[in-house]
């Protein structure tokens, strides 16, 4: 009832309203406050609470997917932003989640680390009344309204323009090593499908090692040392989930005495600033971008949600390739 309520007051102040000052406070909920003691203040007075759960650090392109969002939080004046860092594990998510629906939050934001096993605590949400906006990733269940919508980039064809890059560059010929992102993740399980939807196109062009680094610097320099030593020089591309992998990768072709970017081709995915200064150094060949600015698009997707407006159930973020050409000209422009 409280919160029907408060939003039906936000519906007719209209969202411009917010009486309360954007604030952030990073929680790791452990138990839901008690607010039975304080008198609880008019709900026009209180700010409109968005909790978001994030993944965890574990990139470049994360941590700029949390600046955005928070940055924009601050910037909307009625809104709260209660932060959870779920340090890349799902089992913190859900703990984070259920708690968030236990404090009776307004909106929960949820950037799904792996795709199953959302269904009970998205039906404890969507049961308390409180709409979840999945951003960044999807989620694998049977009842799609446990979810309002979807912000993200489309994977699949970020994968087939990677694909589509390095066919045309090597003429459809090619030894490649795959350095595959969080296992169970939608970005790895979709950007596979689209990069290897292109490579059946060219039988010459063949994937010789495949594994997860986890979307991370270290994980990618490690999974390529394997690689390096199992393939040696038959290795004639490198193709990376994202950037940060690459930038690992990059660096354990260095360690063994090999030129990333001239005797390997190396494309990745995300357009970091540090794929940027990669391209320029010679090092990287190509990055496809998959923007993680997701703070204008959701506080205005929220506010919709809130104001009982329809939305609509995926909202793609459109990306684009770059190669490094265009990349010092680009590098001071760029958000992330
Ligand atoms: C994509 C996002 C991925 C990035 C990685 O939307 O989920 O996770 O590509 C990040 O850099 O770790």
């Amino acid at each position: 009832m409280q919160r029907r309520v408060r939003l039906g007051l936000l519906i007719v102040l209209g969202l411009s309203g917010f009486a309360a000052v954007g604030a952030c406070r990073r929680e790791t909920p452990a138990a839901p406050e008690d607010t039975s003691a304080t008198p609880s203040p008019s709900p026009a007075s209180r700010p409109l609470t968005v909790a978001f759960v994030q993944v965890g650090a574990e990139s470049a392109w994360r941590t700029a997917e949390t600046r955005s969002i928070q940055t924009e939080a601050g910037k909307r004046p009625g809104i709260e932003l209660k932060f959870f860092d779920a340090q890349q594990k799902q089992e913190n998510q859900i703990r984070g989640l259920k708690s968030f629906v236990a404090q009776d939050v307004d909106v929960i934001v949820l950037a799904p680390v792996v795709e199953t096993g959302w269904e009970p605590a998205l039906r404890e949400a969507k049961e308390a009344g409180i709409p979840v906006v999945l951003v960044d990733r999807g989620v694998n269940v049977t009842d799609e309204s446990l979810y309002t919508t979807l912000i993200a980039s489309d994977f699949v064809e970020e994968g087939r323009i990677a694909g589509r890059w390095l066919a045309e560059k090597t003429g459809g010929k090619c030894s490649i090593v795959e350095l595959q992102g969080t296992v169970g993740a939608a970005p790895a399980i979709d950007r596979k499908k689209g990069f290897e939807e292109i490579i059946a196109q060219h039988p010459e062009m063949k994937i010789i090692k495949s594994q997860s680094g986890d979307f991370t610097r270290a994980g990618g320099k490690q999974v390529m040392e394997a690689f390096i030593k199992a393939e040696g020089r038959n290795i004639q591309a490198v193709y990376a989930h994202n950037d940060d992998m690459a930038i690992g990768a990059i660096q354990a072709l260095k360690d063994a005495g090999m030129k990333p970017g001239q005797d390997v081709l190396v494309i990745s995915i995300d357009a970091v600033r540090a794929a940027f200064e990669a391209m320029i150094a010679g090092e990287l060949n190509a990055t496809v971008e998959c923007s993680p600015l997701f703070g204008p698009l959701l506080f205005d997707t929220i506010a919709k949600i809130v104001a009982g407006e329809p939305v609509p159930k995926k909202i793609i973020n459109q990306d684009r390739l770059f190669e490094p050409h265009e990349a010092a000209a680009l590098i001071d422009s760029r958000e992330y």
